[in-house]
């Protein structure tokens, strides 16, 4: 479809001049899967093209509060940038975003190939390397976050930015189910849940990557990849001025200002 590069380039502006976009989905109804994830493919592609690497691999819609709040229950994938990485303590400029949104999440380094359709979640934690704690700052392009599966695959699941830990976790010292995470707004519990939200164990998440990749296109996770496993509870609205710390059990804490 013509239109692939179209909506890419389209999606591109809308996210590089800071401006909301209608669903691609109101004109294309018919808009499949398969050509949003096109959509994705060409987007990242002109990132590369203009001189961004990849520097990860998100998940979304892996837990229920995030399949909820947004009205979606199929997870989906998506890729983080280089320039989209601020560490703990992070200062962020409120103008450059349209209506942030704040997410904790577990990501996992991997120190082994993952690939193939049998993937579970014993054989990932095998070949993680590492984890650690972070919060994804989502900013969809699309007005009041509203939009449909296709939609948001296209638009590369909403990313934006992301804070990281400093610290890094080996995994067998923790039980990754079972980590509790309270999100601080301004000094206020915003929000509570468990790693478990995330497909009963976030390792799963990385499993349903691998086993995505797969389906879509015979690839799947390498040595080195880095990968967020989604969002554990619903995502907390952002405002100038916010200051977020959020709190992972037994692993410290990922803040940032918004200025
Ligand atoms: C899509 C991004 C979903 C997550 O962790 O669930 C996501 C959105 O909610 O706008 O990153
Ligand atoms: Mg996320």
């Amino acid at each position: 479809m013509n239109n692939i590069h179209q909506h890419a380039e389209h999606l591109l502006k809308a996210e590089e001049e800071n401006h909301l976009v209608d669903c691609l989905t109101q004109d294309h109804p018919d808009l499949s899967l398969e050509d949003a994830y096109a959509i994705q493919d060409r987007l990242v592609e002109l990132k590369q093209e203009a001189g961004h690497s990849i520097s990860a691999l998100k998940m979304g819609f892996t837990s229920k509060g995030k399949m909820r709040q947004m009205g979606i229950e199929d997870p989906i994938h998506g890729k983080v940038f280089e320039y989209m990485e601020e560490s703990d303590g992070a200062k962020l400029v409120f103008d450059e975003y349209l209506h942030p949104k704040a997410e904790a999440e577990l990501a996992f380094k991997l120190g082994g190939d993952i690939s193939g359709a049998e993937v579970t979640a014993e054989e990932v934690l095998e070949k993680t390397e590492c984890v650690f704690p972070m919060v994804e700052i989502i900013d969809s392009r699309y007005q009041d976050f509203k939009f449909t599966l296709p939609d948001v695959i296209a638009d590369n699941t909403s990313a934006k930015r992301v804070v990281y830990s400093n610290q890094l976790f080996s995994p067998e010292d923790f039980r990754l189910d079972d980590i509790g995470v309270t999100l601080y707004k301004n000094g206020e519990a915003a929000i509570r849940g468990v790693s478990s939200f995330v497909m009963d164990h976030p390792a799963n998440s990385v499993a349903a990557l691998a086993k995505m990749l797969h389906e879509r296109n015979g690839t799947g996770l390498r040595r080195g990849d880095l990968i967020l496993t989604g969002g554990i509870t619903e995502a907390v609205l952002l405002a100038k001025g916010d200051h977020v710390v959020t709190d992972f059990e037994g692993m410290g804490s990922v803040s940032f200002h918004v200025r």
